[in-house]
């Protein structure tokens, strides 16, 4: 690695969703010389990566977009839930409108990332092409970035198509007359077979744990809706930011034990009505720390989707009369008759805890009873979640050490954004930050602003090398196990714990609140960024 007197640029990001095109408006805005690279064609984050059919954001408009009045002003949604098509024009939309295309060079790969102590620097290797220099390293990769594929025998000779549902191909697959096996019912199998039941021949749904979904309610909007609502927005979006999980509203400060059976089923019966994950973030104190509390809203949801279900047997599987988890610790999904699909004859269900895959064969999957014949294979199975872009990245920090090592025994990171060893590099959206559990443009707006705050703060003390001490990280990786600990999540094997992972450790990977978490980051800015060194590199003709 050469040494160089100054870098290419004081910030390159990595990734162009919510928290990366937010860094970049805000960094160019600071007057910082930024970069945003993206493996994608275009902008979007998830919504360019997931584009099968019926992907679709389950956080309502207003929630998901971005605060800044330019760029709502103009902007129209058509529907209350938009799809992976909207939520793309959107982003270009965002690019125009803040001018960000000349920082933005779309297609690049990160293919490695390294630091050279003595400058201070991070060099990027981009994939096929010229290497960069940067000061900062900041990859805002999202949760969701890196699929996970179950290893399953014999795929490798399967003569249909398969594919992932995050790696959907981009020209689309046509469904109409397919036998589709369809593997994996979190939100993204949810919304697959929705779309699959009306077009496919055959939809076989193989459901390893039932999910726990909620109705979408979608509305379609107008710019009449939209005139009407504005007014509010600014309250709105000041709103969401005081919130638990960046919603607009949170839960009750009343136990669901506190209050009669006639005012619990109200609230649960309200919820339900008014749709979306309100059920989820708008219940009850106590729904995700209190087993008995949360029994009571499992068992409501479970009648209310077994009163959809003709089949007993089928109404057993889907909705058990046992939870398989506590209710809420495996993120919800919204559903738009999902339950119903199941009477149709063309589709069916394998629950594969009574009735396991065992391998792929040419035109079918086996399981312990038989086959189930298939053309087209859908591995809706989820993604290694927090680290999984960030150590494909192939990042190198002081002495070498990987982050993949780094993160050998546990994910670790200072306030979810640094890793002590790994100086001048920040990411958003990260591991043990809040982000699987928050809504994303509030927390990408939030951790963008604190980033952007701290480069200036750097900037103007004449910092040049920041890192996260040891013992804040951790101190940060411990108070995230003990605020889990409060709570029902560590019951669940969900990604939240990284339990959909072979291998990988049990540990809550979230932060569980935000507005908690924006609290303490304002606190450690208020203490001249607590936990961090700063300073000037050893070789001083790089700065
Ligand atoms: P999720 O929510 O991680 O769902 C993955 C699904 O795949 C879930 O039903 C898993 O069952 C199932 N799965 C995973 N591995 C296997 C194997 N080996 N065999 C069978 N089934 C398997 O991913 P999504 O893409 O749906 O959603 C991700 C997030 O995006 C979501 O939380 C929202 O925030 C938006 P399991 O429950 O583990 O038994």
């Amino acid at each position: 690695m050469t040494t160089q007197t100054s870098p290419d640029y004081d910030a390159v990001i990595v990734g162009a969703g919510f928290s990366g095109i937010y860094l970049l408006h805000k960094l160019r805005d600071a007057g910082f010389n930024v970069l945003l690279v993206d493996a994608a064609a275009d902008p979007g984050g998830i919504w360019h990566w997931n584009c099968y059919p019926g992907a679709r954001v389950d956080s309502q408009i207003p929630l998901y977009e971005f605060s800044i009045p330019e760029v709502w002003r103009p902007w129209t949604w058509s529907e209350r839930f938009p799809g992976w098509a909207e939520l793309r024009a959107y982003f270009l939309h965002v690019c125009d409108t803040l001018n960000l295309w000349p920082l933005m060079r779309m297609g690049s790969r990160v293919e490695s990332a390294g630091f050279e102590p003595g400058a201070g620097l991070w060099h990027l290797q981009l994939e096929g092409g010229q290497p960069v220099s940067t000061r900062f390293l900041l990859p805002a990769l999202g949760f969701a970035s890196k699929p996970f594929i179950p290893d399953i025998p014999g795929i490798e000779d399967f003569e249909g198509e398969w594919c992932h549902t995050a790696r959907w191909p981009q020209e689309g697959i046509d469904l109409d007359g397919r036998k589709v096996a369809l593997i994996g019912t979190g939100a993204s199998g949810v919304q697959v077979a929705q779309e699959a039941a009306k077009r496919a021949e055959s939809l076989t749904l193989f459901q390893r744990t039932p999910i726990l979904a909620l109705p979408m309610r979608q509305e379609p909007l107008t710019r009449e809706d939209h005139e009407r609502e504005k007014d509010g927005y600014p309250a709105y979006f000041e709103q969401r930011r005081q919130t638990s999980a960046g919603f607009e509203c949170q839960s009750l400060e009343v136990s669901a034990l506190e209050v009669s059976e006639e005012e619990r089923n109200a609230h649960f019966e309200d919820l339900w009505q008014r749709g979306g994950l309100r059920f989820w973030y708008h219940n009850f104190a106590d729904i995700l720390t209190n087993r008995e509390a949360n029994r009571h809203a499992y068992d409501f949801w479970r009648d209310k989707v077994r009163a959809r279900i003709a089949d007993p047997d089928l109404a057993e599987k889907l909705a058990p009369s046992e939870p398989p988890h506590p209710f809420g610790t495996k993120r919800p999904s919204l559903e738009q008759g999902y339950y119903e699909i199941f009477a149709q004859d063309n589709v069916a269900l394998v629950d594969l805890k009574a009735n396991p895959i065992t391998r792929v064969a040419p035109h079918a999957i086996t399981t312990e009873d038989g086959e189930v014949e298939c053309d087209f294979i859908v591995f809706a199975t989820g993604f290694d979640a927090g680290r999984g872009g960030l150590i494909d990245m192939n990042i190198t920090g002081r002495g070498g050490q990987s982050l993949s090592q780094a993160w050998q025994h546990g994910l670790r990171a200072y306030l979810g954004m640094a890793v002590s060893g790994f100086p001048n590099m920040l990411f958003a959206y990260g591991p043990l930050s809040p982000s699987g559990f928050s809504n994303g443009p509030t927390s990408a707006e939030m951790q963008g602003d604190w980033i952007c705050d701290f480069m200036v703060w750097l900037r103007s003390n004449g910092f040049f090398l920041f890192d996260a001490q040891p013992q804040a990280e951790d101190g940060w990786t411990e108070m995230v196990a003990q605020a889990g600990a409060m709570t029902l999540f560590p019951e669940a094997d969900s990604w939240y714990m990284g339990a959909n992972i072979p291998g990988k450790k049990r540990q809550l990977i979230n932060f569980p609140s935000m507005s908690a978490y924006a609290a303490i980051c304002v606190q450690v800015a208020r203490d001249a960024y607590r936990g961090f060194t700063a300073s000037t590199p050893a070789n001083k003709d790089c700065v």
